[in-house]
């Protein structure tokens, strides 16, 4: 067994994640839905409804303001990863399980749910990975790793679908799959395949979910997305709903992993909290005992992030108004196929700070008994179960389907007879449903209806493995493993073309949204033209950058002549070698508490101004109370004696306040006056007899530290200093000198 091990100061290592795969074997199975706290103390706040906080994780960006804490709240929260690599989607997962995602759904290849069977090895895919046992195995590994470091389990997830459905709900079983995607009707209506072959795999599939206590997500909101007005299949969503968890119920899926994947369905600019919080309400009043995983609007996402991101949001408000289980965040991916790790990123930093910002909001506001939200509601579950009356009037569901029932644009009982019609003798995989021999015998766990091994042993009616010493579920070491089978394409290979840039160890770096070394890098632009213009003005701007294949990504109107935002992708010719880089040392800062605490143990005064001729005071102020961010802050004594202070006034005054420290603000640098001043502070302190008891800084946009310290100061700030880098500064050297 290969014993790498995550080191959290590290890349992780992928290629030593792949060695050994066929030896390994998942830990756990099953679904794990987060730990709920009450009253959970962190930082300076008291959370309402957040969940046990992580080991390891990235904070919000202002955390750091407050601990640098981290609240988790009580959705599952899912990313969804789809770069058609699943080698590079490997460090993707560490990234998002660092910020707050526990479900980790890999979207499959294009037309998988074609192959009619297991495909093995590695190769690469179109819109999402192929999905396979070494690349499922690697993953779970690499997530078992991943989860360790977070201190939390994360649901690993993709899709029991297609042609194969029941080979792949098996060998999910078998590798420690979390999640899935599970509903004949997806086969059905999107797919095309055939109906009856589809419900009979379902029930076998089905059979293995129930055995590995996965969760199962339903397709329902396929219907919201390709529906031309999204809104008007609310009443048929229900019914879909209904049909996939009764029947997964029926097959023995506990009702408490049965997932029903809801949409509000429409999207800004309608009134859309309007029209989809009554559904979403109907939804919980119809389908209490089940779990809702709640995604969000992509039927009507463009390609702005920030438009994507509001969408997200006022989704995730109904989520909180309906208390949603799995809380699912689409990207601007879904409006412009760029499947990039920063998008994923973002939208599980969206999913977690809007879910903490809304932390406690149900126990200060209350969803309204009566009135138009309760009629609305009442009236969308009576519309779906006339659809589900005259559907059983029909005859039933592949009657239904028959008709062109579903993912019609009219709001039922209205019709546009525009639905998707399928024949129960057409589509793929017809005619293949075939009745069971009397002889017919299956020695497995987890099988859809009799397994007839009472006729070969009595004793193995209950357990009808136990005539093989245990199916591949119970006993693992009788999986087949296949590592490769093409030898062109798998990931070997594709890790082989960019091994200088791989692992903790690579020597040399380029800029990367999917791939690794892709060389992608966005940049937004403004032109002060229409959208046509601007297109090909900025298409013009790659190339003279130098770009390789520049394509605009996204383009938003700002006005229609006066301008237009574009973002542009390309790829840069170029990489980095790591070691010819100049790192800039980290700045000492010490934490704000410590510095608080050192002034509060011994207080500090400092007198300050601008030195010399020099009207400038805007960065010194910086540094001492903008905004509350400067070194008053922590206690200090700040005596602000003005602008164009003479280095004898500054000296006087420090002598005269008793001061512990003079900070010096020289801004102008014309024939070096600013070093000239700093010297003259310096020598006039000598003179007086004060510098030794006297800490002395100077600071300004054009001050360098080595500089200042070569012309008497004791350290000198430039550009980009904040009161903290100051005082951590004082607080220090003060101790050092023993003043
Ligand atoms: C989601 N954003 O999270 P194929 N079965 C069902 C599905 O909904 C899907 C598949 C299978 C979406 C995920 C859309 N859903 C993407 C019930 C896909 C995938 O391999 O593409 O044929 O199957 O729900």
């Amino acid at each position: 067994m290969s014993d790498y091990q995550l080191d959290p100061q590290q890349k992780i290592d992928v290629a030593a994640v792949l060695e050994d795969l066929e030896h390994y074997r998942p830990r756990r199975r099953g679904w794990t839905w987060r730990e709920p706290q009450a009253d959970l103390h962190m930082g300076p706040f008291v959370y309402h409804d957040c969940t046990k906080p992580l080991k390891s994780s990235v904070p919000l960006p202002p955390a750091h303001y407050f601990e640098d804490i981290d609240p988790q709240p009580a959705p599952v929260i899912t990313t969804e990863i789809a770069s058609g690599r699943f080698e590079d989607d490997i460090r993707r997962m560490r990234l998002a399980a660092h910020h707050g995602a526990d479900h980790i759904m890999v979207i499959r290849t294009a037309g998988q749910s074609h192959f009619d069977g297991l495909i093995e090895g590695t190769p690469q895919g179109m819109g999402g990975v192929p999905i396979t046992r070494k690349q499922v195995r690697a993953q779970r590994k690499a997530l078992d790793m991943i989860e360790d470091e977070v201190g939390r389990p994360i649901n690993y997830h993709s899709y029991v679908s297609g042609v194969a459905g029941p080979d792949i709900a098996v060998m999910f079983a078998e590798e420690g799959v979390n999640g899935v995607h599970q509903d004949p009707q997806y086969n059905v209506i999107y797919r095309n395949i055939n109906m009856v072959r589809s419900f009979v795999d379902a029930c076998e599939s089905k059979k293995l979910i129930a055995w590995a206590d996965m969760a199962q997500i339903d397709g329902a909101h396929n219907a919201n997305a390709t529906a031309r007005e999204a809104w008007k299949v609310m009443p048929e969503l229900m019914v879909q709903h209904a049909i996939n968890a009764l029947f997964s119920a029926k097959v023995g899926v506990s009702k408490r992993n049965i997932c029903l994947s809801t949409v509000p369905p429409t999207a800004t600019p309608a009134p859309c909290v309007y029209m989809d919080l009554p559904y979403a309400v109907a939804l919980r009043d119809l389908f209490h005992e089940y779990r809702m995983r709640a995604q969000m609007n992509t039927k009507y996402i463009e390609s702005s992030t920030r438009e994507a991101t509001v969408t997200h949001v006022l989704n995730m408000f109904i989520s909180k108004l309906t208390s949603a289980d799995i809380q699912s965040t689409i990207t601007p991916d879904e409006g412009r196929n760029v499947p990039w790790h920063i998008y994923n990123i973002e939208a599980c930093d969206t999913a977690k700070q809007t879910l903490v910002g809304l932390d406690g909001l149900m126990e200060m506001v209350e969803l309204k008994k009566d009135g138009y939200l309760r009629e609305k509601a009442r009236e969308l579950k009576e519309r779906a179960v006339l659809f589900l009356e005259e559907m059983i009037e029909l005859g039933g569901y592949f009657n239904a389907v028959e008709a062109g029932f579903f993912v019609d644009s009219g709001c039922y009982p209205e019709r546009n007879g525009d639905g998707i019609a399928r024949a129960v003798d057409g589509g793929i995989g017809a005619g293949t449903v075939i009745p069971r021999e009397a002889d017919y015998m299956a020695p497995v766990t987890a099988h859809y209806g009799y397994n007839n091994v009472a006729q070969y042993d009595l004793g193995a009616e209950d357990n009808p493995s136990s005539l093989i010493g245990g199916c591949t579920l119970e006993n693992p070491d009788k999986i087949v493993y296949i590592d490769e089978l093409d030898d062109s394409d798998n990931v070997y290979l594709r890790m082989d073309e960019v091994k200088e840039f791989a692992g903790p160890k690579a020597k040399k770096i380029k800029p990367e949204m999917e791939w690794l070394a892709d060389g992608t890098i966005m940049i937004t632009s403004f032109f002060p033209t229409d959208s046509k213009t601007a297109e090909a003005a900025a298409l013009e701007m790659g190339r003279r950058l130098n770009l390789q294949e520049p394509t605009v990504i996204s383009r938003e109107i700002m006005h229609p002549v006066e301008g237009t935002r574009i973002e542009l992708k390309g790829k840069v010719p170029f990489s980095i070698d790591i070691d010819s880089l100049v790192i800039p040392e980290e700045p000492d800062i010490m934490s704000d508490a410590d510095i608080r605490a050192a002034i509060e143990a011994k207080p500090m005064k400092v007198v300050c101004g601008t030195v010399g001729q020099d009207e400038h005071s805007v960065g010194l102020r910086e540094i001492i109370d903008i905004k509350h961010g400067g070194i008053e802050k922590y206690g200090i004594e700040v005596h602000y004696l003005g602008t164009s202070v003479s280095p004898e006034k500054m000296v006087n005054a420090a002598v005269e306040l008793d001061a512990d420290a003079i900070l010096a603000s020289a801004v102008i640098s014309h024939d070096d006056i600013h070093y000239k001043n700093i010297a003259s502070i310096d020598r006039i302190a000598t003179e007086m007899g004060v510098r030794d008891r006297l800490i002395f800084v100077a600071g300004g946009t054009q001050v360098d530290p080595a500089q200042a310290r070569a012309h008497g100061a004791d350290e000198g700030f430039g550009r980009g200093t904040h009161g903290n880098h100051v005082a951590t500064f004082l607080v220090k050297h003060r101790a050092e000198r023993n003043l």
